[in-house]
């Protein structure tokens, strides 16, 4: 253990069985020591956040994931399908608001293509030229792609060409394929995920990564999960291009409204684990942001001293994900104060950031 402690204190890379090792025998607070050296390593005393809001198009879902309180079938009395107009009207919004994002995820839905999200992104981005658009998980973005009859790299490239900016980290889930096949069979493989990351890298889109944890899956394939993405990270840092994982976000399975929930949820105490040995693990990823609107604001401080340097969006994150699943953010909403007040007390130093990590000129608080 001591080696294993020494290995990370040093900057050094540590394998597998080590980090499996770490998980299973360090108490919690050497875990918080780890990986709040390795967090200002990285990332000093900042802690990142941005000012995005949420288009979720659809709920309407092709799939049927185990663990999603969120998909309806089309024609059900919860189900929306929204027109590009009625989109439009939501982006028309924020007009001046100071908005840096707009992050646009969804069900796949059946009779969508990718002329109609190509459409979308245009629209928006007509609106707000200045904010950057951050769309469509790997897997929506497979299933438009496949459909349309183009290389995962034309297809993107069609994206980019309209508007998207960077690629949001969902869809990950598990990537071990048992466990997969089990809670999201229709998901597609983990090949077909990273493929999409490894493709939009190439194309210099950066994107983010997630693990979707505190369901079914052991200790080994969490680990199984973190060391392909630090491969990937790996091969993407060699690509000229400028992409790669700028995040990685654990999301902590949410036991609400959906067909996994008899077992419940994980302790705060494994979200700890979690977010530590994120931080510890992936070592070629700048940020490990602590996603407040699932984790209830006084988890994501917590998170702040156990590797987290972000905490995402601020303003009315509309996204119903979380709040269907048992989030207790059913309205969630932020203020830079909050923010402010939550650095402070972590010895931290709010920092707004936009997609892209760049540091943002102060402007008004909201
Ligand atoms: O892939 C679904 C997860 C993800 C549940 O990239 C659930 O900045 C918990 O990836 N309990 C989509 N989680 C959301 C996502 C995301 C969110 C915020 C920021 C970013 C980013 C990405 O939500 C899905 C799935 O893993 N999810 N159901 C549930 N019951
Ligand atoms: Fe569909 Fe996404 Fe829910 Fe799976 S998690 S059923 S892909 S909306």
């Amino acid at each position: 253990m001591k080696e294993i402690t020494r290995k990370i204190e040093s900057g050094a890379r540590i394998t597998a069985e080590e980090a499996l090792r770490l998980w299973r025998e360090a108490p919690l607070w050497l875990l918080g020591q780890l990986a709040d050296g390795v967090r200002r390593r990285k990332n000093g005393d900042a802690l990142y956040w941005n000012r995005n809001f949420h288009i979720e198009p659809t709920n309407v879902c092709a799939f049927a994931c185990r663990f999603c309180s969120y998909r309806r079938s089309a024609g059900d009395s919860e189900a929306w399908d929204l027109s590009i107009d009625q989109m439009e009207e939501i982006a028309r919004r924020y007009i001046g608001s100071g908005v840096t994002e707009v992050h646009i995820v969804g069900g796949v839905h059946p009779a969508h293509d990718l002329w109609f999200y190509t459409e979308l992104i245009r629209r928006i981005k007509a609106l707000l030229p200045e904010a950057a658009i951050k769309a469509y998980t790997a897997v929506e973005l497979a299933y438009m792609i496949r459909k349309a009859g183009l290389s995962i790299e034309d297809g993107l490239v069609e994206l980019q060409k309209a508007g998207m900016q960077a690629i949001p980290g969902g869809g990950a889930e598990i990537f071990d394929p048992e466990l997969r096949e089990r809670i999201c069979p229709e998901k597609g493989t983990a090949e077909e995920w990273l493929a999409v990351h490894r493709a939009a890298h190439r194309l210099g889109i950066p994107t983010n990564a997630t693990i979707l944890y505190g369901h079914a899956e052991t200790l080994e394939q969490r680990v199984d999960h973190l060391m392909r993405l630090r491969e990937l990270q790996d091969e993407s840092a060699g690509t000229s291009a400028g992409g790669g994982f700028n995040a990685f976000i654990p999301l902590k399975y949410r036991a609400r409204g959906n067909s996994m929930g008899a077992a419940g949820e994980v302790s705060v105490v494994e979200d700890m684990k979690m977010l530590a040995m994120s931080r510890i693990v992936l070592d070629n990823i700048p940020h490990i942001k602590a996603y407040w609107v699932m984790y209830g604001k006084s988890v994501a401080e917590m998170a702040l001293a156990f590797g987290a340097d972000d905490l995402d969006g601020t303003i009315d994150d509309s996204t119903r994900i979380f709040s269907m699943a048992g989030a207790e953010e059913t309205a969630p909403r932020l203020t830079v104060g909050e923010i402010e007040r939550m650095a402070e007390a972590a010895g931290l130093k709010a920092v707004e950031r936009n997609t892209f990590y760049e540091r943002q000129e102060p402007q008004r608080t909201i």
